[in-house]
């Protein structure tokens, strides 16, 4: 392991002004997506809705700082023979794999998970390091209800993640370390600032235990927001100011960033947040995001299955992509949203 160069990648998959696109939509979630908009999901399919998005050039080349790939798309080529890890590289940008393989009921957890994929990584990490990925991510889920989540919970997805960890960077791969507490429950925002701090304290100690190095690692936290059937609403200032306050609490300096997922929100609004957690400032991390939803809803409107939208598409992408790398530096305006 080269601690420089796990660190190099780290903080330029956190270069102020960009983010991280998670196209990494296992192929039940990505069916899910082109349901929704009347597509077939097919090998083929899956291929040209993530060509159009690798070849939107002003996105990729000047917003888009690494991209989260699945497994079937990091071996995939596009229509012309490019592998599509190739074409996210001409354009500056950092191909990275998911490795974890997906939640299965936590035995005696009554409504919780635990994510699986340790056996065999550490040899399928020296498959993806050839196939050209420089960082990793594993996602643990945690969710708010009565009774849970449990200890129990925390601490075995919390072990799984420094697993993960250690194994990428072992290999010369950046962990992206994504413990999520899900938005999903009429929880208030103060009950998703104790299980994140709970969270990520628990996170961080494994990490420590299992001799993970901060400064080759990026953190992909959700925001601390309430749930979405909470009938108590937080304003965008009380997001951010709650989110920095835990973040400050739990995430040591040595961390390089902090790409936030979008969790469900709607991509304004993810949008609007990491921009007013910017504007507070004074922070240790760069903080940028690794959102999923919040960057692909528009585009995937727009794309429709259809190869004639390709254009428009690709523009709405575009314009997600720059709302974001402005909400990296605090620029972002709503009036920009319509300009
Ligand atoms: C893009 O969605 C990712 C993969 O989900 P599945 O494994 O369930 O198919 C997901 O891990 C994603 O990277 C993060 O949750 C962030 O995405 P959002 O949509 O929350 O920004």
């Amino acid at each position: 392991m080269n601690l420089a160069e796990l660190n190099t990648i780290a903080q330029a998959m956190v270069t102020p002004g960009k983010g991280i696109l998670a196209a990494d939509e296992s192929s039940g979630t990505i069916k899910k997506r082109f349901d929704a908009i009347g597509a077939a999901s097919t090998a083929d399919s899956r291929r040209d809705y993530r060509e159009l998005l690798f070849r939107s050039l002003d996105a990729m080349s000047g917003r888009i700082s690494g991209v989260i790939l699945y497994d079937e798309t990091i071996r995939q080529t596009a229509r012309d023979s490019t592998p599509l890890v190739r074409l996210i590289e001409q354009t500056g940008s950092i191909p990275g794999i998911k490795v974890d393989k997906g939640t299965k009921p936590l035995p005696f957890c009554p409504g919780e998970v635990v994510t699986e994929g340790l056996d065999g990584l550490r040899e399928r990490f020296v498959e993806y390091r050839g196939l050209g990925a420089k960082f990793a991510k594993w996602r643990a889920v945690i969710d708010i209800g009565p009774g849970i989540p449990t200890e129990t919970c925390i601490a075995c997805n919390a072990h799984a993640l420094a697993r993960y960890a250690a194994l990428s960077q072992e290999e010369g791969i950046v962990p992206i370390v994504e413990p999520e507490v899900l938005m999903d429950g009429g929880h208030d925002i103060e009950l998703c600032y104790e299980v994140t701090e709970w969270v990520l304290k628990t996170v961080f100690d494994e990490l420590y235990r299992q001799r993970v190095t901060l400064e080759g690692m990026v953190l992909k936290p959700n925001m601390v927001v309430p749930g979405q059937q909470s009938p108590k609403r937080a304003s965008v200032e009380e997001v951010a100011e709650k989110t920095v306050r835990v973040l400050k609490s739990c995430v040591p300096g040595a961390v390089p960033g902090i790409a936030f997922l979008s969790g469900g929100q709607s991509d304004v609004e993810a949008t609007a947040h990491l921009d007013a957690i910017n504007k507070i400032g004074g922070l240790p991390w760069k903080v940028t995001f690794s959102y999923g939803r919040a960057l692909q809803a528009a585009p995937l409107t727009a794309w429709k299955g259809e190869n004639t939208n390709v254009p428009a598409a690709q523009r709405a992408f575009s314009h997600r992509a720059r709302m974001n790398g402005l909400a990296t530096l605090g620029e972002w305006k709503k009036e920009l949203e319509t300009a």
